[in-house]
């Protein structure tokens, strides 16, 4: 569990985040881009107004973040563009708010996507976290509402959390600014290639289902060298979505 200084308010510590420079709606010339993709009301808007200065729509209620919001803020002298992203509870791209998420965490070529959970539901939460690791190699998970899972008596694993996951886990309480200055100095060595993320990928697939897999990845590595996400894409191509067909065609794919 990381330390959280304890200081008389949480505004206060805050103020002590080091090294942060919220700039509002200015994202010109930035040097990475940074998603926040989860499930509703786990406190996406909360950490990017936290990080921007802006004033993002929190609170519950429908429709909320409707399409994403950019805002930007700087640490460590490098510039980042912060794209909120509607919440959702999968990838499958059923609804247009799972149609935006997914696209830009697959076309959008974010540096790193923050996926913020709700400690208090984390179960739950994993679904769409073992989702967005099938497409990225670069996450960070902010295992937010802390506080409230404290209060439930909800005690997590967070070092172990994160070795199972394979990305760097950060328990933080981000309305009263807990736990943000380790999230934005995580982000920037995730981004910086400082920290190197082994997400974890579903493998127990059935042996067909996998021989096809393999298949058509050696095709899509041919096309797309070093795209970190072949067999997510193979399964989708296998199991006939639109979307990801046409991008295959048209060469939307990131390579890393
Ligand atoms: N107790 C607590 N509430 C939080 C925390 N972070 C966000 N919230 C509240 O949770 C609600 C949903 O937050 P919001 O940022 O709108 O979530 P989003 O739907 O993921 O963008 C709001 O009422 C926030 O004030 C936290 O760390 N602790
Ligand atoms: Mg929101």
């Amino acid at each position: 569990m990381q330390t959280v200084t304890k200081s008389a308010c949480d505004s206060c510590e805050y103020s002590n985040t080091s090294g942060l420079k919220k700039l509002g709606i200015n994202t010109d010339d930035t040097d990475f881009v940074v998603a926040l993709a989860g499930n509703p009301n786990t406190g996406k808007s909360t950490v990017f107004n936290a990080l921007t200065g802006l004033r993002q729509h929190t609170g519950n209620w429908p429709g909320k973040t409707v399409t994403r919001a950019e805002g930007g803020y700087s640490f460590n002298e490098k510039k980042y563009k912060l794209v909120d992203l509607p919440g959702t509870y999968s990838l499958l791209s059923t609804s247009q708010d799972e149609e935006v998420a997914r696209s830009f965490i697959l076309f959008g070529k974010p540096d790193v996507t923050v996926i913020v959970v709700d400690a208090s539901r984390l179960e739950r939460n994993l679904n769409l976290v073992l989702q967005i690791l099938e497409i990225t190699n670069k996450a960070v998970l902010c295992l937010n509402l802390m506080d409230e899972a404290k209060r439930m008596e909800i005690e997590i694993d967070d070092r172990t959390l994160a070795r199972d996951l394979g990305i760097p886990v950060i328990p933080t309480s981000a309305r009263s600014k807990v736990g943000i200055q380790e999230l934005i100095s995580t982000i920037h060595k995730v981004a910086t290639g400082e920290i190197i993320c082994k997400p974890h990928r579903i493998k127990n697939v059935p042996k067909q289902i996998n021989n096809a897999i393999e298949k058509l990845c050696v095709e899509i590595e041919k096309e797309y060298p070093n795209i970190p996400n072949s067999r997510w894409i193979a399964l989708r191509l296998l199991d006939g979505d639109e979307r990801i067909i046409e991008a295959v065609k048209t060469g939307e794919f990131i390579t890393e």
